[in-house]
């Protein structure tokens, strides 16, 4: 029987593009579906009625949500490739850098674009700390996974792509090569990696979009 794998995403969420590189990763085909975040389509609130977000993977009618749970997902039922380390303690710290990212650099980069006075001042102190953080993580290794990406990258890339969309439209430049010369190095593996670079969404775009999003918001 032929697998039906289907990706309700949005083009410039970060949280959907790390789910297209690890199907990537596993060489998965998959049907892409764009949703309208202004307009959910009555699928993705069906198969995500808790969060009612994108990214959610279908998987012969199994409904998945939430990016790491669903990379997870993936790398445990195509094993080839594999996004987790094999030993247990390898996977507990890939988990405990993703969830790093996600609880702890997402925010900061959120409210250093996008925050205002006090909290935006706390946000940059923040971000700088959370990326001296992940230099001294990432060492002298290629990526964060070794000599291949792996899961942290995969999560990451809210460093590697979206911090320079973050830094343009903020206007500040925290993330330089002076001060993050290991990070830099890695992004730049990293937008030329073959399981990213042909899905990096375009930059002008991205900026367009997200400027367009910040002038809504502050209305
Ligand atoms: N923790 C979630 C975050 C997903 C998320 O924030 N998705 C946003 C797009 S970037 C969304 O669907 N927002 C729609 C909404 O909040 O109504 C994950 O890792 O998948």
């Amino acid at each position: 029987m032929a697998e039906e794998v289907k990706l309700f995403g949005f083009w410039a969420s970060p949280f959907s593009r790390r789910v297209e590189i690890a199907l990537k990763i596993k060489g998965v085909k998959y049907e892409y579906i764009e949703e309208d975040l202004n307009n959910k389509s009555p699928l993705l609130l069906k198969y995500n009625p808790v969060h009612k977000k994108i990214p959610v993977l279908v998987h012969n009618g199994n409904a998945i949500a939430e990016s790491l749970v669903i990379i997870e997902y993936i790398d445990e039922t195509w094993k080839h490739n594999p996004i987790l380390p094999q030993h247990p303690y390898d996977r507990a710290l890939a988990r405990f850098w993703a969830k790093f990212i996600d609880e702890k650099a997402v925010p900061a980069l959120r409210n250093f674009t996008w925050g205002k006075g006090k909290e935006r001042e706390v946000a940059i102190g923040e971000a700088c700390e959370h990326l001296k953080t992940l230099e001294n993580e990432l060492g002298d290794k290629k990526f964060f996974g070794g000599e291949d990406i792996g899961l942290v990258d995969i999560v990451a890339n809210v460093v590697g792509i979206w911090f320079g969309v973050c830094q343009e439209l903020s206007g500040l430049e925290l993330l330089t090569e002076e001060k993050f010369p290991k990070l830099c190095k890695w992004i730049h593996e990293y937008v030329n990696h073959t399981a990213i670079k042909e899905d990096v969404p375009p930059r002008d775009k991205l900026i367009e979009f997200y400027s367009a999003r910040f002038e809504a918001a502050s209305k």
